[in-house]
């Protein structure tokens, strides 16, 4: 049996990523707790993992413990700016400590500025004057994001140089204006490409925001990359489909940021002020798309996807453990931005029972370690997440932590996954004992004989 370690480069990044009212607990002021007690969701977010109440210590703790030396989180907009008015010095105060804490466990701070959940104020009142749609809708937001980040990238600069603007644009504008599964529940593709212009027009001014505070920060963004195959491969339907959805999907912001112009199955859109404004590439990947031709499916452009019906799946069938994926997505990263630095800014899977979750991690970090060892700019990858959180409309049927969340008691359950994690961030590489130990299922993938 061969024995090896894939080892990374120094000082690589390992972490894990968490986003504010995925964890926070009571995040009140947001559209997304006023959608939950609607009823859109599957269970509310409540307490979450109770960060705001001060447990963030114990799972920083938890992080340092087991050899992380990055954490990626998120800052909740509508705790730091509560109505258009008024600033909350304190809520600032408390990611100060919080960036303290990381730092007083060596622990690198990624800060996300926008993850998904916007004020009331924002989303409900749209942005005033112009009557031209809410939130992210109107074009004001643009104006609104960059006060917003010039506050708080001011008060956290002490603490932070690597910023994130925006998580997931096309999940946040797909699946809250196209397919409605996030709020407002809109189903209408112009919308959603109306949305993800605002965003890339806020985006491109929070890089420039940002630099103007912090001439030595770097910002990028975090991209949720879909690889995506035609179902039957000599169809031409499917094959189509698929370059549609593609592009759809994964293929406005990256492109506006190229060229100014942001590619849309709806028309393109000139938005010159994006282009270039990235200092690295945010890769959030969790699994392949199977896409073919589905004539009931009008509203997603006859598009339809699914997974093959043989693969490794997560606990509810939500992921496709397909690791060479993640390998692809890098390899495509670095082929349109040649030289750019690259991180794998979010990677994971559902799993309570951390039953696949171990094996999952070992071959994604062994894809990982392929495309590094083509000197390809990979600086980091944060693990999704370090505890149970709020999966949004999934509620809590969906468990993604290393560590499981008793929603209860708000103890901790150390799933084996851990002790895997921390030893290939403390090892700073994946070694067949490794693997041998945790998932020996995969051995012979991993290190074939
Ligand atoms: O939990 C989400 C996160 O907020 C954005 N990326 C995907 C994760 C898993 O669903």
């Amino acid at each position: 049996m061969p024995q090896a370690t894939y080892h990374f480069p120094r000082g690589f990044l390992w972490g894990t990523a968490t986003a504010a009212h995925q964890v926070e607990g009571n995040n009140t002021n947001n559209q997304w707790w006023q959608w939950e007690q609607a009823g859109h969701t599957n269970g509310t977010s409540g307490l979450a993992a109770d960060w705001w109440g001060g447990r963030w210590r114990e799972d920083f703790d938890r992080a340092a413990e087991t050899g992380q030396n990055a954490h990626r989180f998120s800052v909740e907009w509508s705790r730091i700016q509560p109505t258009p008015d008024r600033w909350d010095e304190e809520a600032l105060e408390k990611y100060r400590t919080m960036l303290r804490g990381l730092r007083e466990r060596n622990i690198t701070a990624m800060v996300t500025l926008h993850h998904f959940s916007d004020p009331l104020w924002l989303a409900e009142k749209g942005a005033h004057s112009t009557g031209s749609g809410q939130g992210w809708e109107n074009p004001e937001v643009v104006a609104l994001f960059e006060k917003f980040v010039r506050k708080t990238v001011d008060a956290l600069k002490e603490y932070v140089t690597l910023w994130c603007t925006i998580n997931e644009p096309n999940i946040y504008a797909l699946s809250g204006y196209a397919n409605g599964t996030f709020p407002p529940g809109a189903t209408d593709l112009k919308r959603a490409v109306n949305v993800i212009a605002n965003m890339l027009r806020a985006h491109a001014v929070a890089y420039r925001t940002i630099h103007q505070i912090q001439p030595e920060a770097r910002v990028g963004y975090a991209l949720h990359f879909r690889p995506m195959v035609p179902k039957v491969g000599w169809s031409p339907l499917d094959r189509l489909m698929r370059n549609l959805r593609y592009d759809g999907v994964n293929m406005a912001f990256p492109s506006g940021i190229s060229t100014g112009v942001m590619k849309s199955p709806v028309g393109n859109v000139s938005i010159p002020e994006a282009k270039g404004t990235q200092d690295y590439l945010g890769v959030n990947y969790y699994s392949v798309d199977t896409v073919s031709f589905h004539l009931g499916k009008p509203k997603e452009l006859f598009t339809h996807s699914d997974f093959p019906t043989d693969s490794d799946f997560s606990a509810n069938k939500f992921i496709a453990n397909i690791p060479e994926g993640l390998y692809d997505s890098l390899k495509w990263a670095v082929r349109t931005y040649p030289d750019l630095p690259i991180i794998v800014t979010e990677n994971g899977v559902e799993d309570a029972e951390d039953k696949m979750r171990p094996r999952y991690i070992a071959q994604h970090i062994h894809q990982l370690w392929r495309a590094v060892n083509f000197n390809w700019p990979i600086k980091g990858y944060f693990h999704w997440s370090l505890v149970d959180n709020f999966e949004w409309e999934r509620g809590w049927t969906q468990r993604f932590g290393l560590w499981g969340l008793d929603l209860e008691t708000q103890k901790r359950i150390r799933r084996p996954s851990v002790d895997l994690y921390a030893e290939i961030c403390k090892e700073n590489g994946l070694s067949s004992e490794m693997v041998q130990k945790y998932c020996p299922e995969v051995f012979e993938k991993i290190f074939p004989s």
